[in-house]
């Protein structure tokens, strides 16, 4: 994309940042965050930035004024926050989208939003594609259904350009802190010669996308002609937790042990994307395997 007037919500987050990223040289970025858990040292100077909640219409409409593109990746991103206080990560994760997807329509800007796997939560078939039942587990997984929902549903009554892309389990530079994922996890433990904690029997698989793997599928989803639908982003391959333990320890020389803690409440056996669909619409196919894409961090932080 180039020449256009994008904004980003959550654009100091770790996808978002990295989207930022890609989209600056070329285009009028802006980005709205509150960082709460964003980090506004990971923009470029050259992004505008609005400090401002994705609740508060006003921040919103300021920032989506003239926009031909909106990014939508401001949310709760924690599952466990969303069983605890659900009606606070519905107000960000929901509410909130409905405001950007009313914005877009104002400014007649193409919305792509942030959907997650979780809508499928235990999937009934591996690799799962679109058309699986969605039975989300968490309250997360019901906003992010609902917003999926709510983008093709702007499609059909108001004929809004919307893309959602469901992303698998993403890794990469820059994802930090209590809800960070896995691979951070491990990394961090692996680079401090702590035991790597896999909880449970490490038998549960993932679908592991490198962030820039994302950021390629949003930059398709800007010129896809296929609108109006939801496309799962992951690699299709599938690796176990005790294997992506091992992977981090040899990839870090590390002298870690590992261990095994009680399985998480709730959680998902196996996940895996059957991305034909977005090979097919989008164009997009994951580059990074996850071998190189761990390698890759190392050294990084
Ligand atoms: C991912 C997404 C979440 C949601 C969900 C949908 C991330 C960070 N989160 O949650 O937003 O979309 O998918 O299903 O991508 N584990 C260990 N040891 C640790 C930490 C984790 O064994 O120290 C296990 C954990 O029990 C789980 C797996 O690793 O089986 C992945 O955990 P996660 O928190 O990285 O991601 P997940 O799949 O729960």
């Amino acid at each position: 994309i180039r020449d256009s007037t994008i904004l980003v919500t959550g654009g100091g987050g770790f996808i978002g940042s990295h989207l930022v990223d890609a989209l600056c040289p070329h285009n009028e970025v802006r980005v709205l965050d509150d960082f709460s858990t964003g980090d506004r040292a990971h923009l470029p100077e050259d992004a505008t930035v609005i400090d401002g909640d994705v609740r508060d219409p006003i921040a919103l409409q300021k920032a989506a004024r003239g926009v031909d593109l909106i990014f939508h990746h401001a949310a709760v991103v924690s599952v466990s926050r969303s069983v605890d206080e659900p009606r606070q990560s519905n107000r960000t994760n929901l509410e909130a989208s409905l405001l950007v997807l009313e914005q877009a329509r104002r400014e007649d800007a193409r919305v792509v939003v942030a959907s997650s796997a979780a809508v499928y939560g235990h999937p009934d078939e591996l690799p799962v594609p679109e058309t699986a039942r969605t039975n989300p587990t968490s309250p997360y997984g019901v906003q992010k259904l609902a917003l999926d929902q709510y983008a093709r549903l702007y499609e059909e009554l108001y004929g809004l350009e919307t893309v959602a892309l469901r992303y698998f389990n993403v890794y990469g530079p820059r994802q930090q802190g209590p809800y960070s994922g896995v691979i951070s996890t491990f990394l961090e433990q692996a680079r401090a010669s702590e035991p790597i904690t896999v909880e449970g029997d490490g038998r549960q698989s993932r679908d592991f996308v490198h962030v820039s793997d994302v950021v390629r599928a949003n930059l398709h989803a800007a010129t896809t002609d296929a609108v109006g639908e939801a496309y799962n982003i992951g690699t299709g391959q599938r690796t176990s937790i005790l294997d992506l333990a091992e992977t981090v320890r040899d990839a870090t020389g590390s002298s870690s042990s590992i261990v095994h803690r009680a399985p998480r409440s709730g959680d998902i056996r196996h996940s895996g994307a059957d991305t034909s669909k977005a090979t097919r619409e989008l164009g997009f196919e994951a580059r990074v395997g996850l071998e190189s894409g761990i390698r890759s961090l190392i050294g990084d932080g």
